[in-house]
């Protein structure tokens, strides 16, 4: 008999259902969201596409972290995780520097208390990562914060330990990433406490919609950068008369096609699978 799943949440493209043991499903829907809406039309595949490439990064970083996953269902969009008490933070990481994080330096040249040099421009490399985390904001408009913040929330202990492994986590992907001709610019985690108080990481890591994926190819510091998934998407509602209100405009067939592709490629070449092997068993990407 299948188990019983009880809706918990709503995101703008995934959805979280609690199963009767306590074990959390989270499910990643096909629905792509730009310039803060969920457009009418969705990405065949986006939501397989992130499950999976969460699921190899889980795997791949379990020796820095442990992680929430428990299995990948056979759909390939479905994953099942550890209920876990979930810290009232954004780990955000930036090695570049781009949108709130460029908008805060311009404005005051601090981000999230970290001073940095006079001078940079939009999308330049920092000289070495920073952690800016930010608030949970119910909007869905977070608010960065430095670290006498973070450490209001979190305690000062928990704050090194979640500040110490963002780093580390952000260093093992964008080396992977930079290897495969992509910039991760920046990324959010986010980490929960398991019921014998261990840290562990949650919600999806290293997957387009948490993070900025940059062609490396394309890089050109000194104004905002292409998206490696959504620029095709981006350029056709620049394109249309469209006031940036819900609802979204419909996507031409070409724009969801080129996108779709563009997800895939992110995919194989992040992991180095197939996306048909992964379609074919999800548990591919777990090693
Ligand atoms: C948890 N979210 C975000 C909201 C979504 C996702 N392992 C966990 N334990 C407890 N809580 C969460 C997790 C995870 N991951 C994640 N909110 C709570 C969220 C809405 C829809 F798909």
């Amino acid at each position: 008999m299948p188990e019983t799943a009880a809706h918990l949440a709503s995101g703008k493209v995934r959805e979280l259902y609690a199963l009767e043991d306590g074990r959390l499903r989270l499910v990643a829907s096909d629905r792509i969201s730009a310039f803060d809406v969920v457009l009418a039309t969705e990405i065949p595949d986006k939501g397989r596409v992130l499950t999976g490439l969460s699921g190899y990064w889980f795997s791949q970083t379990a020796s820095i972290v442990p992680n929430h996953l428990l299995s990948l269902g056979a759909d390939g969009r479905t994953t099942d995780c550890r209920r876990l008490e979930m810290l009232p933070i954004e780990c955000v990481v930036r090695g570049y520097l781009a949108g709130s994080g460029w908008k805060d330096y311009r404005t005051s040249g601090a981000v999230c208390g970290h001073r940095l040099a006079e001078g940079l421009i939009e999308s330049q490399q920092l000289p070495e990562p920073i952690f800016t985390p930010a608030t949970k904001a119910a909007s869905g408009h977070d608010e960065n914060i430095d670290r006498d913040g973070a450490v209001a929330l979190l305690g000062e202990a928990r704050f090194d330990e979640v500040e110490a492994l963002s780093l580390e986590l952000y260093r093992f992907a964008s080396a992977r990433a930079a290897a495969h001709g992509i910039i991760l610019a920046d990324t959010k985690l986010e980490f929960g406490i398991d019921a014998q108080g261990r840290l562990v990481v949650a919600d999806e890591i290293f997957t387009p919609d948490s993070s900025r994926f940059w062609p490396a190819d394309e890089y050109a510091a000194g104004g905002p950068q292409p998206s490696f998934d959504k620029q095709f998407v981006r350029d056709y509602l620049e394109s249309v008369d469209w006031d940036k209100r819900p609802p979204g405009p419909v996507l031409p067939a070409d724009v969801v096609e080129g996108t779709r592709g563009r997800y895939i490629e992110a995919f194989a070449r992040l992991s180095g699978i197939d996306f048909d092997a992964y379609l074919a068993d999800p548990a591919v990407v777990l090693g």
